[in-house]
């Protein structure tokens, strides 16, 4: 990528919100991750179904499901090397708008055909709010995600509102928001959407016929301290991925 290229999409991510990043992976890659991403949910998937209590209404009152496992790097190398992958950080770098990038946590999502549960709008930033905001997500595709896959979604321009107060049921979420008011983000296996923990997103509900995999890494400016230290538990949390800690800060 570019000199040029970066700013571009830095200038789209500060514009909008998020940036989605085609081809970030080739093809050949993204089906190896999802290959490991199976893999590994097979083996130590826990059951556990992270599936949020709002989602209900957004799937119709049909029970859904989804499988999720945090911490996939710490399972296989093949989720470390891309952590720190060029192509990834110097994006995640732009975005940030500097040239260190710490990791947050990481969490590795399949929804399943037919019932994938869906995500209700909201914002990350009351799940792990930051001092100055510099925080934000890269979402893998290692599968095209079609609408009817559940794609994501995103209000553009709505990490300009600023934190907002959101509803607390299980999960944080924005019952003000109708997830149709959000603009779907139809994705293909390699791309990455590149979005601000203030910025609104959602998904649907996977009514197709193949599952969607996804990686999520979560990452921020190190000189960007936790308002409030929540989310510890992710192992690797502090992970230098590009450039330098200036703050000496321990994150351990
Ligand atoms: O992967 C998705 O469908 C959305 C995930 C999401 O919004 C989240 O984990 O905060």
């Amino acid at each position: 990528m570019t000199v040029t290229d970066l700013a571009a999409l830095a200038e789209q991510y500060a514009e909008n919100g998020y940036v989605l990043v085609k081809g970030l992976l080739d093809r050949a890659e993204a089906a190896e991750l999802r290959r490991g991403a199976h893999r590994l949910l097979a083996a130590l998937d826990t059951g556990e179904d992270p599936t949020w209590g709002a989602a209900a209404v957004l799937a119709g009152g049909r029970p859904t499901r989804i499988q999720h496992l945090h911490d996939a790097q710490f399972h296989s190398a093949a989720f470390s090397r891309l952590l720190v992958d060029e192509r990834f950080t110097s994006v995640a770098a732009a975005v940030l708008g500097g040239p260190n990038v710490q990791l947050h946590h990481t969490k590795l999502f399949v929804k399943p055909p037919e019932n994938g549960s869906p995500f209700p709008p909201h914002q990350d930033h009351p799940f792990f709010p930051h001092t100055h905001h510099r925080v934000a997500a890269a979402i893998f595709h290692l599968d095209d995600a079609p609408e009817e896959r559940g794609c994501v979604r995103i209000v553009p321009g709505s990490h300009r509102l600023g934190p907002l107060e959101h509803v607390e049921e299980g999960s944080h979420h924005l019952p003000q928001v109708p997830s149709a008011s959000a603009l779907p983000l139809p994705a293909e296996a390699g791309d990455v959407l590149f979005f601000s923990y203030l910025t609104i997103h959602a998904s649907g509900v996977n009514t197709s016929e193949e599952a969607r995999t996804t990686w999520l890494v979560q990452f921020r400016d190190p000189a960007d301290p936790p308002a409030v230290r929540t989310h510890d538990q992710s192992l690797g949390q502090g992970m230098m991925l590009a450039g330098v800690d200036p703050t000496g800060r321990r994150n351990a």
